[in-house]
């Protein structure tokens, strides 16, 4: 995924408008992280013991270029997942290098995991806004937030229905960070249609149809199926 406006600018060398690599699942050196023991063990507390790597991201958060774009939005990760039950589902995000406010850590409203999937949509900035990077609509400003700074290597767990984002990269550096999304392979996939979930369901059988024009009538599920990896025990629905 590139940064919109440095994708934009042509002085920029190509690899840094980079904000992110997705789906890394058939990269191995990459993909060591999501089997990593030290990982694993807290994520089974949250999915037991039938582990599918769903979505991984190597993030790249750029030093903003002056319109805002590398902040990201405040929004739930659920919004993205046709699968249930949330409480199977953890993000495992583990900071590359020192993140602090500066270049722009995590930042999550304490509390939201136990409320509802919210509704979604592009925020209206001034300097736009990255591809399907959805923000919770009526979002509260003034809610009591947290800022999450943390050491190389750091790592945080959280539950798909929190409230997070992450603040502008005011440095000259590029903040790295690693994640992955696991659910149990007991989760079962729901059907979006007549939910808030439709805007992110029709985006991406878009992006998926022109990237896969071969791929005839692709469903938001298949997406997902076709990326998720099994990690620990067996597969079973997922
Ligand atoms: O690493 C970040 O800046 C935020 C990542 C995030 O929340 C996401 O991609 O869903």
């Amino acid at each position: 995924m590139r940064d919109i406006t440095i994708a934009k600018s042509e002085f920029v060398p190509d690899q840094k408008a980079i904000t992110k690599i997705q789906d890394f699942q058939d990269d191995p050196e990459l993909f060591r992280y999501c089997s990593l023991p030290q990982i694993l063990k807290y994520v089974e507390c949250f999915t037991g013991p039938n582990i599918m790597a769903m979505h991984t991201m190597l993030i790249n958060k750029p030093p903003d270029a002056g319109k805002k774009t590398s902040r990201h939005p405040m929004h739930q990760d659920l919004h993205y997942f046709p699968f249930r039950p949330a409480d199977r589902i953890v993000c495992a995000w583990t900071a590359l290098e020192r993140v602090n406010r500066q270049n722009g850590c995590l930042v999550v409203l304490p509390g939201t995991h136990m409320g509802t999937l919210k509704e979604h949509d592009y925020p209206e900035w001034e300097g736009g806004v990255n591809k399907m990077y959805h923000g919770v609509r009526d979002y509260d400003p003034q809610q009591p937030r947290v800022h999450l700074e943390m050491e190389k290597g750091d790592t945080v767990f959280f539950h798909p229905l929190l409230i997070h984002g992450s603040g502008m990269n005011k440095t000259q550096g590029f903040r790295k960070a690693i994640s992955c999304h696991y659910a149990s392979s007991d989760c079962n996939y729901i059907d979006v249609k007549g939910t808030t979930q439709e805007n992110i369901e029709n985006e991406v059988k878009e992006i998926a149809s022109k990237r896969l024009p071969e791929a005839v009538g692709i469903t938001f599920q298949d997406t997902w199926a076709f990326r998720g990896r099994l990690v620990k025990g067996e597969k079973r629905i997922l």
